[in-house]
């Protein structure tokens, strides 16, 4: 029996959508990645770069929690500006890298203020679509990125450790159901990342793990420049997909850089205070400066 039937109910009055697990999930949690893993799905290069991170147990400092809570946050596409040489270049930063610690305060300061009751949370190092997939809240596209019926894939995923004991909404993954007569994602991948042989994205090839690395990791060869559509990420098998009609028409400007700040970042500068305001500056739209210049540089040259 649930101790706070309307715990979460907060969270969905803003608009955002949330669920919930027992923590008596959590090896299963690890079996669905780890058998990815034993069947030679997942290369060395991912796992040790990110999949390493994720505890699949409860905190040693929390031993209190009961459940864990997922929540799905709406994030438009981000317009970003450069000024350079006397033109403005525009494009664009995808959903989920601008605002990423806005959104998991936010939500912690709602629960909190919706409890009052000395509810402790904490954030889950874990792989957040498949909590989201397994708790019910989205659905996979084929593109292997997770969708909310009013969100489309444009939307923020994040997980918390909670001591409250919360429904337990555990259940089998699904595939939207479009996606059967569809497949436009995988024909317009530029770099071939998602392919029949199997569901999971050919992570190795997805060009956002190539240009989410510093500046001084060249793309391989089997990135060309003209694949390049965002200073960060890519937006290729989001953008084409028929369950993100109403998602793609959200965009909103969030930040102007002027000749000189450009300059500044074109020049692969990493001293002085101009550093220190570029940082202040790149931070909250989730850019770092160790992206540049080779990601602005990309871009530009498509342009001559
Ligand atoms: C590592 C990582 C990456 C890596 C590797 C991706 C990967 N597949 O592992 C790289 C750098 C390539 C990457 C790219 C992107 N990422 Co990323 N990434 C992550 C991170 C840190 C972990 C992902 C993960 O769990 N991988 C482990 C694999 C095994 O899990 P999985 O991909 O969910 O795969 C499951 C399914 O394939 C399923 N499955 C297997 N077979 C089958 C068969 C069927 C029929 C079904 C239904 C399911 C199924 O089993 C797997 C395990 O559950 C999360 C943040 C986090 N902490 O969770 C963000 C995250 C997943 N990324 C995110 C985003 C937005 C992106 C990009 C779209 C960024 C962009 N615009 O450029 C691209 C999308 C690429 C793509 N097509 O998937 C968002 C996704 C939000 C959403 N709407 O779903 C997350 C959640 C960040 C966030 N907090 O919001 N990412
Ligand atoms: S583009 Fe088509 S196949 Fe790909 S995720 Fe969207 S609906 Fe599914
Ligand atoms: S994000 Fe781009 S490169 Fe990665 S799978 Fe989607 S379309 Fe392919």
């Amino acid at each position: 029996m649930a101790e706070c039937k309307d715990f979460l109910e907060c969270v969905r009055k803003k608009g955002y959508k949330v669920s919930s697990m027992s923590v008596s999930h959590l090896d299963e949690v690890r079996e669905d990645v780890e058998r990815l893993r034993r069947d030679g799905l997942l290369s060395n290069e991912i796992y040790d770069e990110y999949l390493f991170r994720f505890k699949y147990r409860i905190p040693e400092s929390f031993p209190a929690a009961k459940s864990i809570i997922v929540a799905s946050v709406p994030q438009p596409v981000c317009e970003l500006t450069f000024n350079w040489e006397g033109r403005r270049i525009r494009t664009i930063i995808p959903p989920t890298y601008a605002k990423a610690v806005d959104v998991d305060m936010e939500i912690v300061s709602m629960l909190e203020r919706c409890d009052g009751n000395g509810v402790h949370l904490m954030r889950a190092i874990l792989p957040h679509k498949t909590l989201a997939a397994r708790t019910g809240l989205v659905k996979y596209g084929r593109n292997n990125i997770t969708y909310v019926p009013e969100f489309g894939s444009y939307h923020r995923l994040t997980s918390f450790f909670t001591n409250r004991e919360l429904p337990d909404n555990w259940q089998k993954t699904e595939v939207m159901e479009r996606c059967a007569d569809c497949g436009a994602c995988a024909r317009k991948c530029p770099t071939k990342a998602i392919s029949d042989d199997r569901f999971l994205v050919h992570a190795e090839r997805c060009l956002t793990l190539h240009n989410e690395r510093p500046n001084d990791v060249p793309f391989p060869k089997f990135v060309s420049p003209d694949m390049h559509n965002a200073i960060i990420g890519c937006m290729v098998c989001q953008k084409v997909c028929p369950a993100n009609a109403e998602a793609k028409k959200r965009m909103v400007s969030c930040a102007e850089l002027s000749e000189e700040e450009t300059e500044f970042l074109m020049k692969g500068d990493r001293s002085g205070p101009m550093a220190k305001n570029m940082v202040e500056r790149l931070e909250p739209l989730g850019l770092e400066i160790d992206l540049f210049p080779r990601n602005l540089q990309v871009l530009l040259d498509q342009m001559r």
